[in-house]
């Protein structure tokens, strides 16, 4: 039965993080195949994609996104991808809905405006809906990221008028951003009840909180993501050399706590894809 496995979501790079941060923060093409297949290999069933220019530079371009992704699929040709519709603080909405026209199976759909460290992070009402939209047409699978509580509700009422991609719903919960809601499990278990019975969720905990939310995850029987686009170290003070080692310390947690793993195509049935 794949419904109780555990999918775990690899976001290997992100848009903030930098090689001055964690050498093996991936820019170039084949650095992020690289790190791609290290996460799939321990265990990852979707990766979430961001893609840089060869210096680091945060890029939303088709052209680039095509060739990370045909590079990804090659070496994991079964791997779910979900590609970046945030792209990196102060991207207009028309740039970061580029790889939409990728027709990919997932994306992301980031549910309201935030602070961002230092940044605000700008997801309009009028942009939201345009992204919905979007998904509609090419059929696409939102990932529904929340980093504040009232972007659940937000995302809610915009389901219930039809202006996103309805039932069954992906919420990504994204806690410990500076700025947004703290990484706690009340926090957690609040943002779970206010879902939708059919909808399913996976949480990320940003920097230290990434481990903590992630054995949070699992006990309540969701799903986790980790990657350097969340945090860098595999434990105080000890950069991750890989999102390998980062998706591999979930995985043990999981056998620990009697998770079971599942593979891409267990995703793909766990978040019915069928339903698209
Ligand atoms: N880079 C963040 C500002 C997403 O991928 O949809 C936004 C982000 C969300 O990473
Ligand atoms: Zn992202």
């Amino acid at each position: 039965m794949a419904a109780n496995k555990l999918i775990i979501t690899a976001a290997i790079c992100g848009a903030e993080v930098t090689k001055e941060q964690n050498p093996a923060v991936p820019y170039t093409v084949e650095e992020i195949v690289k790190e791609a297949k290290s996460a799939v290999d321990a265990g990852a069933a979707i990766v979430h994609l961001h893609v840089r220019e060869n210096d680091g530079t945060p890029t939303q371009s088709k052209a680039r996104f095509k060739e990370c992704i045909d590079a990804i699929m090659k070496e994991c040709p079964k791997v779910i991808l979900i590609p970046s519709t945030g792209g990196a603080v102060g991207m207009t909405a028309e740039e970061r809905l580029q790889p939409t026209e990728l027709f990919p199976e997932m994306a992301t759909l980031d549910c309201g405006t935030c602070n961002f460290g230092d940044d605000v992070f700008e997801n309009t009402m009028p942009m939201m809906r345009a992204f919905g939209q979007r998904m509609i047409e090419n059929h696409i699978k939102p990932e529904y990221e929340c980093f504040e509580m009232g972007h659940l509700d937000t995302v809610l009422n915009m389901a219930r008028k039809g202006q996103v991609p309805g039932d069954p719903m992906q919420f990504n919960f994204v806690l410990g951003v500076p700025g947004c809601t703290p990484a706690t499990v009340p926090n957690l278990c609040w943002l779970v009840n206010g879902i939708p019975s059919n909808a399913t969720w996976t949480v990320t905990g940003v920097g230290r909180n990434a481990f903590p939310m992630a054995a949070a995850g699992i006990a309540m029987g969701g799903n986790v993501r980790v990657g350097f686009e969340d945090n860098l170290y595999l434990s105080k003070g000890v950069l991750a050399k890989s999102n390998g080692e980062l998706v591999d310390k979930v995985v043990r947690l999981a056998k620990e706590l009697g998770r079971e793993i599942a593979t891409s195509d267990e995703a793909r049935e766990i978040l019915s894809f069928d339903k698209r």
